[in-house]
């Protein structure tokens, strides 16, 4: 892959207190990621834990999701300062699961990313087309639109400081199979024009990952692509083994 590769994963709604602790005991204790930029997004309840031991670790710690305002009457919802608090430097936006299924917009996803850049966090924002819309000849349409609303009203300079990853929504989860590497690597060419475009200049636009069914067969291929600067994984990263071959597998 490209250099710097970033290899981060999701752990979505797993992760009890001590599978958590174990988990980032064992990856606190690699001693070597060979370059590999490395990240973790636990649930809300363990994010303090596991931050406080990858704390002297190269591992970076997110949330999966928070709330635009900083405090306030918003029952259920956790904000930027409150995981600056416990200890994150990322936040995961926008997810093709919280969109379907929590109402998130790009809209939404749009305050979130203001939101995350004033409190210091790195913004993941996770785009990608539906079968139906990829069916419809409409994804690179679909895809442009969802980066442009993102990074609406950022300057120039801010949009350097957000990351993407690519998950097409067919490829995702337990129903998903895995993007072809070719599909991918047309889909981030696109992308990055769009990127590239919001930056106002070419080598200085956010980092593409790509999401999506990600496992040991297929991380070499994705992260070959010239587009890709780095995979974000769900399923195949629950364990910290898995998590770790990965990481070498890239
Ligand atoms: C896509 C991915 C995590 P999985 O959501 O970013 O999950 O690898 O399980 O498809």
């Amino acid at each position: 892959p490209g250099w710097p590769f970033w290899v981060g994963t999701s752990w979505k709604m797993n992760g009890l207190p001590d599978d958590a602790r174990s988990y980032a005991e064992r990856i606190a204790a690699v001693d070597d990621w060979h370059g590999v930029l490395p990240f973790v997004m636990p649930p809300f309840t363990v994010l303090a834990d596991v931050a406080r031991l990858l704390r002297d670790s190269p591992v970076q710690v997110g949330g999966q999701n928070m709330h635009w305002d900083e405090c306030g009457s918003w029952t259920g919802e956790i904000s930027a300062p409150m995981l600056r608090q416990c200890g994150a430097t990322m936040v995961e936006l926008g997810h093709s699961e919280r969109r379907r299924h929590f109402g998130e917009t790009d809209q939404t996803v749009n305050l979130k990313v203001h939101a995350a850049l004033r409190h210091g966090l790195t913004p993941l924002v996770c785009i990608g087309e539906t079968q139906a819309e990829r069916d419809g000849g409409v994804a690179d349409l679909i895809l442009a639109r969802q980066v442009r609303l993102a990074l609406h009203g950022l300057t120039a300079a801010h949009v350097g400081r957000v990351m993407f990853a690519y998950e097409p929504v067919w490829a995702i989860g337990e129903a998903g199979r895995p993007a072809p590497p070719e599909l991918v690597a047309q889909a981030a060419a696109g992308i990055r024009q769009e990127l590239d475009r919001a930056a106002g200049a070419p080598g200085v636009s956010p980092p593409l990952l790509y999401g999506g069914s990600v496992n040991l067969e297929n991380a070499a291929p994705y992260a070959a692509l010239a587009g890709i600067d780095g995979l974000f994984v769900g399923r195949a990263a629950w364990t910290a083994e898995g998590y770790a071959a990965l990481a070498r597998a890239a």
